[in-house]
């Protein structure tokens, strides 16, 4: 399938989604909201991709909504439509997809753009990437998740600043903060970025897949539902090939070679 503002490539089990608009810092439109949704499509129903990472052309990750689109129609944008219909499906299926993604964020991310980042399990950023929630800065709100994100992130307090001030974020205090994984040098973010979702790529990535719901459910769950719920999805690991092997591995004293199944 041919796109005009994704790139979408395949190593070794890792798909690479690459938002290429550079010279509008990966802006979306409603084009590239378009396109995501069908790449995500694509990627979750491709049983040979067992990690996605979302990178960005040129000097930044993405600016958010292409705010030139926003303003050049003869009626009011519809807000809520395009969250409904372009950015709000992309975050959901980014954050279902049941294998593990992987944020690869070269420069600025802001607005959406930053929460795009946000919905990835896990993000590694270039020393020059900064983070500017950009929202309050032309009279908005946080949004494509950021509100559910952000708290669960750095906590309530820090969120507010950050979502009313839009000053920019630098990867440094980003990674104190617990916003990013890892912080690495420009030059070295491709090759950080490969080796780290090999690996993902090579681990028992069902079991991710439910050690994530089940992490998902804690953060709203009293102890006793989510003992159960542990409960419940263990019995689900507990039967994967990828236990048998991880298992036998231990017993011989060799490495298990998972297979996600
Ligand atoms: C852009 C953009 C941009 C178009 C830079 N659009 N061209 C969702 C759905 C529904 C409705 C509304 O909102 C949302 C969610 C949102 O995302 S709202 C937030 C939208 N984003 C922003 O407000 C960020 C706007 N951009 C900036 O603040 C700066 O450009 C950042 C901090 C991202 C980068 O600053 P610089 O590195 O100094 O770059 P620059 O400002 O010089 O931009 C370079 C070019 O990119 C420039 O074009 P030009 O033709 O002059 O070279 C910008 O106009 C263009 N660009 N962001 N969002």
């Amino acid at each position: 399938m041919a796109y005009e503002t994704i790139l979408v490539s395949d190593v070794e089990g890792v798909r690479t989604i690459t938002l290429n608009r550079p010279k509008e810092l990966n802006a979306a439109d409603h084009r590239l909201t378009r396109e995501l949704r069908k790449a995500l499509k694509e990627t979750a129903r491709d049983k040979t991709v067992r990690c996605l990472v979302l990178a960005a052309a040129g000097r930044a990750f993405c600016a958010g909504q292409d705010l030139k689109e926003a303003t050049a129609g003869e009626e009011p944008f519809d807000f809520s439509r395009r969250l409904r219909e372009g950015y709000n499906p992309v975050i959901l299926q980014l954050q279902s997809l049941a294998v593990p993604t992987l944020a690869s964020i070269n420069g600025v991310a802001a607005g959406a753009g930053w929460s795009l980042a946000l919905a990835c399990d896990l993000r590694i950023a270039s020393s020059r990437a900064r983070f500017v929630s950009a929202f309050s800065s032309i009279g908005l709100i946080p949004d494509s998740g950021m509100t559910w994100t952000l708290p669960r992130l750095v906590g309530y307090a820090r969120a507010l600043e950050i979502t009313w001030s839009s000053d920019a974020i630098s990867a440094e205090t980003a990674l104190q903060w617990g916003l990013i994984h890892r912080m690495v040098e420009p030059d070295a973010l491709c090759d950080a970025t490969a080796q780290w979702a090999l690996r993902l790529a090579r681990g028992p990535t069902r079991g991710y897949a439910l050690a994530k719901r089940a992490l998902i459910a804690g953060l709203d769950a009293d102890l006793e539902t989510q003992l159960e719920y542990e409960a419940v999805l263990q019995g689900i690991a507990g039967q994967t090939r990828d236990y048998e092997k991880g298992v036998s591995a231990f017993i011989h004293k060799r490495q298990p070679e998972f297979t996600g199944e």
